[in-house]
């Protein structure tokens, strides 16, 4: 039982005043027509949630909020809550034409010449999307679950999350997420914020997988997170990033099809149009949607292709959009000129080629323009999805072409669209000929396609994924939370421990015992950790063994003097309490010659690599690379050893960012049953962090006595795991003294 708000920049309606009388319109954009949809036919089948609010800023006043609240409730399918106090016009202005609008769309839609870097945008920005957490977070419940939309807060989700920790969280972007290489123009700061900003979130959505992989690239290298393929961990919490492709109404768009009026106005303009071909095209009033270079393909079009002239119409439709911004109004005028020189250039006394408005349309309309249609050219040179590409799709009855650019994200969906590059007039002049002359039995084939699709992932899918996705996220994370060493896990490990007379601690060293430094070598060990092992090591029931892929001579240097077991290299060689260094594989390391060439040439292809040559193994080291090349080099290498040791005695172990190769027949879980069959204790704590380490913990599963612990988040066969590295010793200490409190930890 739970709510479902949704935050948005803007409330799916706007309110007209006529004298006394209010009414409400609805608003015809992307997402209000996606969630509306959603709220008017999904069936909650787990009836998770039980109530759905709407946030966002309002654009009527205050005094209006009563009246608009009655109709809204009259709808009876969501709640509303409008956002006031907006009484710094300059502030909102600043946030919204300013830092959302010429900073983020431009820069995100790869029109980096036309972001303007102001601090003010900035930190307006920061002061809206604040407000906007100020007035929420009094009202939230831990069991809500948010789902927050949009580039104008991408720091939401952080600020929510702070006060509430607990809350389920989803952010959806609805335009592109650029590559990297366009991402980091921003000013450091900005960037760090934003990316903690949206990193709030438990589960984030793209319409695309490129958009994906770009913010995982992004958040990489701006806040130096490692991703386990869509996976991130952050702080001390596991973030979901995926794709899902925002769907439409596929029904209420394909049925408009049937609708007597709408069947009337198609036919009326045909009429207006009769032995002409109309290509329509709908957009709002904005750069990214390629509007001048597509006037310049239908001139090309109409002087390649002159057979065409007085047998086509190009109905272009511009909806109005955020004129108040310089670089709007000036598209507008430039738009309108050109529309003239070609209708110039081209009519003859009873035709001209463009038929040019500039106005809202209105949804009967619309789809009439839609179905008189014989094709959509549809060219953003950016888009973050494009609906109408999708809805014209829905609306084709008997035929019908669109032709779509490659760079809008709906175009890795309808591949059964004629595809062009939106700035290569000639493509799409040859584009247009083509969907003129294309048979009705082959648009129609293509048409079904593309419907079946629409059909299958319509908006109503879309939500529910989003939200299935979320709630799965959220039971991940508890299932890791349920293994979390706690308190009470504490004091039964405590008691056990003090209870028993022989005891095995197999400790793990690098990311356990120490934390994991850029350099092996720089990973010495601090005076505590030095003073812990002393004192339990003196403890005579004890045997503490540090289990290591580290070299002996290493571990020698280190902790040499104490009365430890040691093992080196996985247990190449091993070292018992009180005992010599003893080898157990063979002393010839020729093999190393045949790997040692291919490491160095992996070293000489991916700066920042390197190689460690233990007695035992050879490993090439990529923590210090390019964050996704050290990683992509990483999978090439594992390749080209995978297959180099077929029939072989070595092995190949992919560790944490680092490929090791050495002799099989000896791990961390093999030398742990050695040590455990010897000692027979009757008390086991095993911590380790690394892959290897889970040897450790798949051979003491079935070990009634044995306490497994991993180090970290990520799937592991441990029964239990610690957040982080700075935990393992305060918890080492609270269970083997007894001053410690478990508070501490
Ligand atoms: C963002 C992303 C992404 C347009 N003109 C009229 C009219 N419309 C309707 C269309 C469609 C919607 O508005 C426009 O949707 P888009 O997808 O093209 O773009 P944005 O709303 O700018 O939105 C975009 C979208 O979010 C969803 O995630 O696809 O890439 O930029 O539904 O039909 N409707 C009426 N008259 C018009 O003149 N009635």
């Amino acid at each position: 039982m739970a709510r479902l708000i949704i935050i948005s920049n803007r409330l799916p309606f706007s309110v007209d005043r006529d004298g006394d009388k209010v009414s409400v319109r609805q608003s015809s954009g992307g997402l209000v027509s996606a969630i509306k949809s959603y709220f008017e036919n999904t069936h909650d089948s787990e009836k998770i949630i039980t109530e759905k609010l709407w946030v966002g800023v309002a654009d009527f006043p205050q005094e209006d909020w009563q009246a608009v609240e009655e109709e809204q409730n009259q709808r009876g399918d969501f709640k509303v809550l409008p956002l006031f106090a907006f009484n710094d016009k300059q502030l909102y202005e600043d946030y919204y034409n300013g830092f959302s609008n010429s900073v983020l769309w431009p820069l995100f839609h790869y029109f980096s010449s036309l972001a303007e870097y102001k601090t003010s945008y900035f930190e307006a920005y920061l002061k809206v999307n604040l407000f906007f957490a100020d007035q929420l977070t009094p009202m939230l419940h831990p069991d809500d679950i948010i789902w927050i939309h949009d580039y104008q807060l991408m720091l939401l989700p952080q600020l929510l999350r702070g006060e509430n920790p607990e809350l389920s969280i989803g952010f959806f972007l609805h335009i592109p997420f650029p590559s990297y290489e366009i991402f980091r123009l921003l000013p450091t700061e900005w960037k760090k914020t934003l990316l903690q900003g949206i990193m709030g979130a438990d589960l984030i959505g793209f319409h695309t997988h490129d958009y994906v992989q770009h913010f995982i690239q992004s958040v990489k290298m701006v806040l130096g997170v490692d991703n386990y393929f869509q996976s991130l961990q952050y702080q001390d919490r596991l973030v979901k990033v995926d794709l899902f492709p925002i769907g439409i109404d596929f029904k209420k768009f394909h049925s408009t099809g049937n609708d007597p009026s709408i069947i009337q106005m198609r036919d009326d303009l045909r009429k207006n149009f009769e032995n002409k071909k109309i290509i329509f095209s709908v957009d709002r009033l904005d750069y990214t949607k390629g509007l001048m270079s597509r006037l310049e393909a239908i001139e090309y079009f109409l002087d390649k292709y002159p057979q065409w002239r007085e047998k086509v119409a190009f109905i272009l439709n511009v909806v109005p959009s955020r004129d108040t911004i310089k670089a709007y109004d000036e598209r507008k005028k430039a738009i309108e000129e050109r529309v003239g020189t070609i209708n110039g250039k081209f009519s003859t006394i009873s035709w001209q080629p463009i038929v040019y408005r500039y106005n809202h349309l209105a949804f009967n309309e619309l789809m009439a323009l839609f179905q008189a249609a014989d094709a959509a050219l549809v060219t953003p040179l950016r888009d973050g999805m494009n609906l109408v590409a999708k809805e014209y799709v829905a609306t084709c009855i008997n035929g019908g072409v669109l032709i779509l650019s490659e760079l809008a994200g709906a175009a890795s969906e309808l591949n059964e669209a004629l595809l062009v590059n939106p700035t290569d007039i000639v493509d799409i002049a040859g584009a247009i000929n083509k969907a003129l002359i294309m048979p009705i039995a082959e648009q129609k084939n293509r048409i079904t396609i593309m419907q079946k699709r629409l059909q299958d992932y319509d908006v109503v899918k879309w939500v529910n994924d989003f939200l299935e996705q979320l709630y799965a996220i959220k039971r991940e994370q508890q299932k890791f939370e349920v293994r979390m060493v706690d308190e009470k896990i504490i004091e039964m490990l405590k008691q056990r421990y003090e209870e028993s007379e022989k005891r095995c601690l197999l400790l793990d060293y690098d990311g356990t015992l120490a934390p994991i430094a850029r350099i092996p070598s720089q990973a010495i060990p601090s005076a505590q950790l030095l003073s812990f092992l002393n004192r339990i090591a003196a403890d005579n029931n004890n045997n503490v063994t540090i289990i290591s892929g580290r070299e002996a001579d290493v571990l020698e240097k280190w902790f040499g003097n104490m009365p430890l077991t040691l093992v080196a290299e996985h247990g190449a060689s091993i070292r018992k309490k009180g005992e010599q260094w003893k080898l157990e594989v063979s002393a010839s390391d020729k093999w190393k010659e045949q790997i040692r060439p291919i490491l160095k040439f992996f070293v000489s292809r991916c700066a920042g690599s390197f190689i460690e040559e233990k007695k035992n193994t050879i490993a090439w080291h990529y923590r210090n690379t390019q964050a996704g090349l050290g990683f992509t080099r990483s999978r090439e290498l594992l390749n080209n050893l995978t297959q180099l040791i077929q029939n072989t005695s070595l092995q190949v172990i992919d560790g944490n960012k680092v490929i090791e190769v050495r002799l099989s027949g000896f791990d961390k879980g093999a030398t742990t049953l050695k040590i455990i069959n010897e000692l027979s204790p009757d008390f086991i704590l095993c911590i380790g962090d690394d892959i290897t380490d889970e040897d450790m913990f798949k051979a003491l599963e079935q070990k009634s006595k044995a306490y497994t612990i991993k180090v970290g988040y990520g799937s592991t066969t441990a029964k239990y795991t610690i957040v982080s590295q700075a935990q393992v010793l305060p918890l080492l200490n609270h269970l083997t003294e007894k001053k410690y409190a478990a508070s501490q930890i």
